[in-house]
């Protein structure tokens, strides 16, 4: 029916120091307000709400070099990491709600240390895989992957508020969904390492029901980690990010992503991250933001677009 193997443990991660926009630590409060637990409830999950993170102002720092905020960023992933570690421990499906990007970090090392191999799927407009070296913003929003793949170690220079992090997923365990933004350093970083992608070029060519067969595919028998970019869905329906890009993934794509990880059974972390409501122009793009990633985590533990009903409901008689 819907949550039958899993209870879902939810984790709030306010936290926007991977990137320069305000706002985007709003998102958790948000997205719980706008009905998720109550909605999870209907789908007859289980569901522990963990609360929010704190954020420790001690840990603000000024740039390194380009890197903006290294040791927030580092801190606040490595808390990540434990929480998510806990939450799995408790054998909950976790739910990280950002925040910015750089989470990942921290929910993916944190899976990983629970479960072991990861399968990834990576839904998002931008790789997130440059480096410390390639980057051009300074944003580590844009480059949390390159810290997690084992294959770009020697690429990634050793850094202090790191030093907790061992990268933790090979190259091949990594799936795109949703590309249309790539730096040229990560282009080519994703070229000479293979890494399997689906851009919005091969969302158009393959129709998202083959490139959804094929990720599954690809990935086996893997428990799955989900990272989910709002911004990977189209500026008209999830204008309230902090970087959108035309050209995105429709509210029906985007939605089915979500329907058929759910249904593999694998789907054992997801993260939601980087809606900003400080940046939506009007309150509709804000409210459409906002429910655009409530019914991402609604396919995720199984809403139905055909419907649902409760295992003990009694049709009127
Ligand atoms: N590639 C750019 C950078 O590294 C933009 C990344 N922005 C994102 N990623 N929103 O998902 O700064
Ligand atoms: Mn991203
Ligand atoms: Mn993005």
């Amino acid at each position: 029916l819907s949550c039958l193997s899993s209870s879902v443990g939810i984790i709030g991660a306010p936290f926007s120091k991977g990137q320069p926009r305000g706002g985007v630590e709003r998102g958790p409060d948000l997205i719980r307000a706008a009905g998720l637990l109550p909605k999870l409830h209907e789908l007859e999950c289980a569901v522990k709400d963990y609360g929010n993170l704190a954020f420790e102002e001690a840990e603000l720092d000024g740039p390194e070099g380009v890197l903006k905020n290294l040791k927030a960023v580092g801190g606040f992933n490595q808390r990540l990491s434990q929480a998510v570690q806990l939450v799995k421990k408790d054998g909950h499906t976790t739910v990280m709600l950002g925040g910015d990007h750089s989470l990942a970090i921290g929910s993916i090392h944190g899976h990983s240390a629970a479960v072991g191999q990861l399968g990834i799927v990576w839904v998002d407009a931008h790789a997130d895989i440059n480096t410390p070296l390639t980057t051009s913003t300074g944003n580590l929003h844009g480059q949390p992957l390159s810290f997690l793949v084992k294959e770009l170690q020697s690429s990634v220079p050793v850094l202090p508020s790191f030093s907790w992090l061992k990268p933790c997923i090979s190259v091949k365990d990594l799936v795109y969904i949703g590309l249309r933004d790539v730096d040229p350093g990560e282009h080519y970083i994703l070229k000479e390492l293979g890494v399997k992608m689906f851009s919005m070029s091969e969302v158009d060519q393959l129709g998202v029901s083959r490139v959804m067969e094929e990720t599954c595919d690809y990935l086996g028998n893997k428990p799955i980690h989900l990272s989910y970019d709002i911004d990977a869905i189209d500026p008209t329906v999830t204008p309230a990010t902090g970087t959108p890009v035309v050209g995105g993934l429709s509210y029906r794509e985007g939605v089915y992503i979500t329907e058929c990880l759910r249904e593999t059974g694998r789907l054992s972390a997801v993260d939601l991250v980087e809606v900003n409501p400080l940046l939506g122009k009007t309150e509709e793009g804000i409210q459409s933001t906002v429910s655009m990633a409530v019914d991402l985590l609604l396919g995720c533990f199984g809403r139905l677009r055909e419907g649902n009903h409760p295992s003990d409901y009694n049709p009127p008689k």
